[in-house]
């Protein structure tokens, strides 16, 4: 599994502490592989315990969220909140609000979020939480009193110099403005100490569309770099319907691509003229319905009942953006037979590590979620750039630094491949030139 017999010690000793946290050891498992060469020019970091320091998270908290549903009876729910590093910057990261909800998923997207912080560029550390609770079919009180039930423990870990939370799965504008109501309530503080708000009271503009959009712009320099092309005349699927998916699919379609699938958790769509994404705004933004709804409108369309399926529709691009291991090896040989020349990752850790080795073996441009879906993030580090100056600027003003940001992302990837004699190889890239700036804060604050 490593060449390197330290490195192997380190990850059997995770395995052991973390046992049957199977999503945190994969992400643990492609970090460390990808930095053997690191450790090979620079073996002080044994000793300075690098490693051992970055795979501990520096706070885990879980709680218990007890709440009233609609017919009186109480409901409980468990809490979760990682505190993973804070060399680069606040503890940073979204909540996810799912019934898959664990301890080892908010440890993956905690770990992986270090990382991806530090690519953007700006002073934001790893974080991540949320909650077993399932959004779906409870009514806006419900929601709004699950909320302010979480609030009520998260208040006194979080703050806008100390940690500050976001949306991700789940957890969108609504929710974001009943956590904010409550922090607030609680504290008798306005800070920005939640991002994704409204902008009523202190959001982004083109914090919406930031994943999104920022995906299509990795995309873009990845395939002028690595395939000498673009998003231009190309047919693209993309599994998911939620935040990140739609506005991939808008930037993709502006760019002059062909969007034929999208997906949700109970199948796929396949409408060959090319989706109408406001409808997909409609069913899934405004009425939380379900994406087989599409048919009622364009009677031509076709729907699967497996979401998996969407990877076999034959495309030049692929872009998973719902969950994480929703695209497998399997479905990798497939999208390679059909002809893919890039895959990028809009959701965290969407493919599995042997479908990532089957794309990468295939010569596929393969954007690793940590970098190809930092938009995001990094919007949500201008939203509090813009919360401290007690200023705003304006959409194209967002949208040209995240431009700008985007490329870095794939330029610092792409050279840290090139350096560590993998040119093109962006999985490796991006964690190698993620990990090091990591590791300069870490050196330089000493033993903490
Ligand atoms: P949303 O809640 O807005 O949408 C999630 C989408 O994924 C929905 O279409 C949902 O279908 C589908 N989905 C969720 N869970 C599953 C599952 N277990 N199986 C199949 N489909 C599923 O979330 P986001 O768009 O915000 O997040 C999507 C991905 O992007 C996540 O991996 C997230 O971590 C990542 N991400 C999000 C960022 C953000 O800013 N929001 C930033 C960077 C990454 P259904 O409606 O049926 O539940
Ligand atoms: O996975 C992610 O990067 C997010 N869900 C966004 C986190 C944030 O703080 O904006």
């Amino acid at each position: 599994m490593f060449r390197d017999t330290y490195l192997e010690n380190v990850f059997n000793e995770l395995q052991q502490r973390n046992a049957n946290e199977n999503e945190f050891l994969q992400a643990a498992l492609e970090v460390l592989q990808s930095l053997e060469l690191v450790v090979e020019k620079n073996p002080h970091l044994k000793k300075e315990g690098i490693f051992e320091r970055l795979l501990e998270p520096e706070r885990f908290i879980q709680f218990r969220v007890p709440w009233v549903d609609d017919a009186g009876n109480v409901r409980v729910n468990r809490g979760f909140r990682v505190e993973f590093n804070s060399a680069v910057g606040p503890y940073k990261g979204g909540l996810r609000f799912h019934p898959s909800v664990n301890a080892s998923i908010i440890k993956f997207l905690g770990f992986e979020q270090i990382f991806k912080n530090s690519l953007t560029g700006l002073s934001m550390g790893g974080g991540k939480g949320g909650s077993d609770f399932n959004p779906k079919g409870k009514s806006d009180g419900e929601v709004m009193r699950f909320c302010q039930s979480f609030m009520s423990e998260l208040f006194r870990h979080i703050g806008e110099n100390t940690d500050v939370p976001a949306g991700d799965i789940g957890v969108g504008a609504r929710e974001i403005g009943f956590l904010f109501g409550q922090y607030k309530k609680l504290t008798n503080t306005f800070t920005g100490v939640l991002t994704g708000k409204d902008l009523s009271y202190g959001g982004s503009l083109f914090r919406t569309q930031a994943t999104g959009f920022g995906l299509c712009y990795y995309v873009q320099n990845m395939l002028k770099k690595l395939k000498n092309t673009s998003l231009e005349g190309k047919t693209v699927v993309v599994s998911g319907s939620g935040n990140v998916a739609i506005y991939a699919a808008f930037k993709a379609t502006e760019l002059g691509a062909k969007v034929v699938a999208m997906s949700d958790s109970n199948g796929y769509v396949y409408d060959k003229d090319g989706i109408k994404l406001d409808l997909i705004k409609q069913i899934k933004e405004v009425k939380r319905g379900r994406i087989k709804e599409y048919l009622n409108e364009v009677g031509s369309a076709k729907y699967g009942e497996n979401c998996k399926d969407i990877w076999n529709v034959a495309c030049d691009v692929a872009l998973p953006c719902a969950t994480q291991n929703e695209l497998d090896e399997n479905s990798a040989e497939t999208l390679i037979k059909n002809g893919v020349i890039c895959v990028a990752e809009g959701a965290n850790m969407p493919s599995t590590a042997n479908a990532i080795s089957k794309f990468l073996e295939a010569g596929i441009a393969f954007g690793p979620g940590k970098a190809a879906n930092a938009g995001g993030v990094a919007c949500s580090g201008l939203e509090m750039a813009q919360n401290s100056m007690r200023y705003s600027w304006t959409f194209e003003e967002v949208d040209a630094k995240i431009k700008f940001i985007m490329k870095n992302i794939f330029e610092f990837g792409y050279e840290a491949s090139k350096e560590y004699g993998e040119e093109g190889n962006m999985v490796l890239g991006s964690n190698i030139a993620g990990f090091l700036k990591v590791c300069r804060a870490m050196q330089a604050q000493g033993v903490v």
